[in-house]
C-alpha cells in the first residue's frame, strides 16, 4: 500500500521535472545537497608528476612539433580527477613548456594572468611589456594579464618551465580574450633588469600609483628568493605545519603577487616532520631542492627535484624532508579566496 502511494508520488514528480523543464527550471530540492556540502566536495585528486618519468615525453614533443608551429608546446598537467578540462586544481591550469635552442614562441596576449617556474634550463628568456628577462632554475616569472609576451631560447640546451594560469577562473566569469601580435618578436623598449632595479630594490618611482593589478616585478630570481630564506632560518622558529614559508609579494601594493595565483617559497630542514595541516586552497607544489615525501589524505607521494604534486582543497596533509634542506615552491588561488572571504584553514581537527 505504501509502496503504492511513493509510487504515484515519484511518478507524479517525474511528470512535474519533465513539464517544468520545457520551462527551462528544475528542482532545487532535488540538487541542493551536491551545491550546499558541508565541506569542500572536489573533484580534485592529490597527483604527483615526477619529472624524471616527464621529461621523456616532454623531449618527444619536441621532435614532433616547433615552438613556433604549437604557438606553445606544453604538456597539459591534468588532474586525474578532472580528465579533459585542462586543470591541475579546480580553479587552474598547469603545464610544461618546452623551448629548444635557436626557438622563438611568438608574441601574443591574453586576459589570463600566467606564472613560469623554471625547471631545467638556462638562459632562455621570456620578453613581457617591452622588457625581457634571462631565466635560470627556480626564477618565478610573471606574465601579467592582457601583457604582450613572447619567449626565446639563445642558450645551447632545452629549457622547460612550469606554466600556471588562472584559465579556469577567467572561464568562469566568460571574460577571456587574446589576440596575437604582428610579429614574432616584440620591440624592446627598457634593458634587462629595468624592472627589478626600479620596482624590487626597496625603491620605488616617487610618483608611483598603485595602478596595475600585477607586480610590476616579473622575476623574482632564485638566488635572491634562496638567499633570504638561509639569512631567515638564523632566527626564524620552524612553522610546525610549514618550516618557513613565504609568500611573493607585489612592492607597490604589499599584496601577493598576481591577482588570481598566490605564490609561495618554503623551506623544510633536514629531516623536518611536519604537522597536518589543510586549507581551502588547492596547492601545486614544485620541489626545487631536496626530498622528502608528502602524506596527502593518507596516501604517500615521494618527491625530490623538479617534480610537481597536487594538494587538493581541504585535503588533510603532511609534509616531510629526508635527505639535505627542501625548497617547495607552491601556488594556488588563495588571493582570490581571501578577497571574496571565503578562506579557510586548519591545523587542529585534521
Ligand atoms: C600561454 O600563452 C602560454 O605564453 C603558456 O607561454 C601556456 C596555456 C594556455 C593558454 C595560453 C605562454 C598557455 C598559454
Amino acid at each position: 500500500m505504501a509502496d503504492a502511494i511513493n509510487q504515484k508520488i515519484s511518478n507524479s514528480r517525474a511528470d512535474f521535472y519533465e513539464r517544468i523543464g520545457e520551462q527551462s527550471m528544475a528542482p532545487l530540492w532535488e540538487v541542493m545537497r551536491g551545491l550546499v556540502t558541508p565541506e569542500p566536495d572536489s573533484p580534485c585528486v592529490p597527483a604527483l608528476w615526477r619529472y624524471n618519468d616527464i621529461r621523456p615525453h616532454i623531449m618527444e614533443a619536441g621532435a614532433l612539433i616547433t615552438a613556433k608551429e604549437a604557438e606553445r608546446r606544453v604538456l597539459v598537467l591534468e588532474n586525474p580527477g578532472m580528465v579533459g578540462q585542462s586543470r591541475i586544481t579546480r580553479s587552474l591550469y598547469a603545464g610544461m613548456q618546452l623551448i629548444l635552442p635557436g626557438e622563438i614562441a611568438p608574441g601574443h596576449r591574453h586576459t589570463q594572468t600566467a606564472l613560469r617556474f623554471v625547471i631545467e634550463g638556462s638562459g632562455a628568456y621570456t620578453a613581457v611589456d617591452g622588457e625581457k628577462t634571462l631565466m635560470q632554475p627556480g626564477d618565478f616569472v610573471i606574465t601579467p594579464q592582457w601583457g604582450w609576451h613572447d619567449h626565446g631560447n639563445d642558450s645551447d640546451a632545452p629549457m622547460v618551465w612550469l606554466d600556471g594560469l588562472d584559465i579556469p577562473i577567467v572561464q568562469l566569469f566568460d571574460a577571456g580574450f587574446s589576440e596575437h601580435y604582428e610579429t614574432n618578436k616584440q620591440p624592446l623598449t627598457r634593458p634587462e633588469g629595468d624592472a627589478l632595479a626600479r620596482y624590487g630594490s626597496g625603491l620605488l618611482p616617487v610618483d608611483q600609483e598603485m595602478g596595475a593589478v600585477s607586480s610590476p616585478v616579473f622575476n623574482y630570481p632564485y638566488a635572491r628568493t634562496r638567499e633570504a630564506l638561509e639569512t631567515m632560518r638564523l632566527t626564524d622558529e620552524w612553522d610546525p605545519c610549514h618550516g618557513l614559508k613565504m609568500k611573493y609579494v607585489n612592492p607597490v601594493t604589499g599584496d601577493y603577487a598576481m591577482p588570481t595565483m598566490a605564490t609561495f617559497i618554503q623551506l623544510l630542514p633536514k629531516g623536518f616532520e611536519g604537522k597536518p595541516y589543510r586549507s581551502t586552497d588547492g596547492m601545486v607544489h614544485v620541489c626545487v631542492e631536496g626530498t622528502g615525501e608528502t602524506e596527502i589524505d593518507g596516501k604517500v607521494f615521494a618527491w625530490g627535484p623538479r617534480d610537481t604534486f597536487v594538494v587538493p582543497s581541504w585535503a588533510r596533509h603532511v609534509h616531510k624532508a629526508n635527505s639535505g634542506d627542501t625548497v617547495l615552491f607552491g601556488f594556488s588561488d588563495r588571493v582570490v579566496q581571501q578577497k571574496l572571504g571565503l578562506w579557510r584553514e586548519s591545523r587542529e581537527d585534521c
